[in-house]
C-alpha cells in the first residue's frame, strides 16, 4: 500500500494522477497546507524540505518501505513500478526525454513563479508579466507540437501528459491569459481530461 502525502496544487496533481492512472492501491492522506501541515515535525521526518508531494511506498524494492519527495521523482518511481507510462521503444524514450523535462524544469517552475510572484503587491506586476509571457511561449511550443502528434511525447500517453496536464489545466482555471488560443493544446488537455483515471486524480475530497 501507498500513502500520498499531497495537496491539489500542481505538483500534487501529478502525483495523485498518476496514481489513479496506474491503478495502485494508495490511500491519499490530504495535506492543509494553510495550517501548515507540511511544517510539522512528522511531515519533515518524511521530507526536510517541507514540500509536497510525498509518497511512502510500504511494499518497496525488496518489500521494504520507502520514502519519495518530488512529483517528478515519484512519476518515474511509480512508472517503474506499475510498467506503465514510460515508452519502452528506444526511439520514443529517446523522444520522450525532453518533453518530459520541458514540464518538469521549464513551464511547471514558469506556473510556480506566476503563482508566486502574483500573490505579492502591484509592484510585481512587471514580474509576473514576464513569467506570463515565457510561459505563453512556452505554449506555443507546446501547441505547434500538439499540431503533429497526439500526446507529448508522441502517439502513447507517457508520464510527461501527467506531469504536464495538472500545470496546464491549473494554468486554465487560475491564470486563463496565459493558456488561451491554443487549439492543439486545448484538444490534448480536453482528451487528457476525459480520461476515467485523470477524473479521478483531479478529486482530492
Ligand atoms: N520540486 C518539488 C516542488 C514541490 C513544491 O514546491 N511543492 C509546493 C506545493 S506545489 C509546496 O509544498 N510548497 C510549500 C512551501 O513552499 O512551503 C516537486 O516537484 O515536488
Amino acid at each position: 500500500m501507498i500513502d500520498l502525502y499531497a495537496a491539489p496544487t500542481t505538483n500534487g496533481l501529478r502525483a495523485k494522477i498518476m496514481l489513479d492512472e496506474t491503478g495502485l492501491d494508495y490511500n491519499l492522506r490530504r495535506v492543509n497546507m494553510q495550517a501548515r501541515e507540511h511544517k510539522t515535525p512528522e511531515f519533515l521526518a518524511m521530507n526536510p524540505m517541507g514540500l509536497t508531494p510525498v509518497i511512502v511506498d510500504h511494499d518497496g524494492p525488496g518489500g521494504k518501505a520507502v520514502t519519495i519527495p518530488q512529483s517528478i521523482a515519484i512519476l518515474f518511481y511509480l512508472a517503474e513500478k506499475s510498467g506503465k507510462f514510460l515508452p519502452q521503444d528506444p526511439a520514443a524514450r529517446a523522444a520522450f526525454w525532453d518533453p518530459m523535462m520541458n514540464t518538469a524544469t521549464d513551464i511547471g517552475p514558469t506556473y510556480g513563479a506566476v503563482a508566486f510572484i502574483s500573490r505579492w503587491s502591484e509592484a510585481n506586476a512587471a514580474a509576473t508579466e514576464n513569467f506570463q509571457q515565457r510561459f505563453r511561449e512556452y505554449c506555443a511550443v507546446w501547441d505547434a507540437k500538439l499540431a503533429n502528434q497526439r500526446y507529448c511525447a508522441g502517439d502513447e500517453v507517457t508520464i510527461a501528459d501527467f506531469s504536464f496536464f495538472g500545470i496546464f489545466t491549473r494554468a486554465k482555471s487560475n491564470y486563463a491569459a496565459m493558456a488561451t488560443g491554443y487549439a492543439n493544446l486545448d484538444r490534448w488537455h480536453d482528451e487528457i481530461n476525459a480520461r476515467p483515471g485523470v477524473q479521478k486524480g483531479l478529486n482530492f475530497d
